[in-house]
């Protein structure tokens, strides 16, 4: 199964598709949607321009499943309510930047992905490795 990440800008999908693939992590700006791995991934200004939605939309139909990527970080970015239901797969939530965030950052998170209609949610970290086992058991499940 594909698996197609989409969130804001630097929530940090590369690095979550290089952890999935094993690959070595390496910073670099996705400036288009790329394939690492068996991941699609997706650069965050496609998320956050709507004019680009058509982009997201054509790549989720080649996808088994999308992970909708928020950071603990990242107060400030309100996904729309709803957000998943405009994809051509099932969607599936990510808190990522786990290392960051306390409880309540991972929470104030997740409820976000909630609302864009993401569920599961899961809370990882790609930099520690934190949740990884997690999600990675569930994809497997797919
Ligand atoms: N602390 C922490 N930093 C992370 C984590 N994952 C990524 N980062 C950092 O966040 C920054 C952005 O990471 P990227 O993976 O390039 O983010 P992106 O979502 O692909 O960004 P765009 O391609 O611009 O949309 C980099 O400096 C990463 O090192 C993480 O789990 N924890
Ligand atoms: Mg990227």
């Amino acid at each position: 199964m594909r698996v197609m990440v989409a969130g804001p800008v630097s929530c940090g999908k590369t690095t979550l598709c290089q952890r999935l693939a094993g690959l070595p992590l390496v910073s670099q700006k996705t400036q288009t949607i790329i394939q690492i791995g068996a991941a699609i991934d997706t650069p965050g200004e496609y998320l956050e321009g709507r004019w680009y939605w058509n982009r997201l939309i054509s790549s989720s139909s080649e996808a088994g499943l999308m992970l909708l990527a928020l950071d603990c970080g990242n107060r400030h970015y309100q996904l729309m309510a709803g957000l998943a239901s405009m994809f051509n797969c099932p969607v599936a939530g990510l808190v990522t930047k786990a290392d960051i965030g306390g409880a309540e950052e991972v929470e104030f998170v997740r409820k976000r992905l909630v609302l864009a209609g993401a569920t599961p949610v899961f809370a990882v970290s790609a930099l520690t490795g934190q949740g990884f086992e997690t999600l990675t058991g569930y994809l497997e499940t797919r």
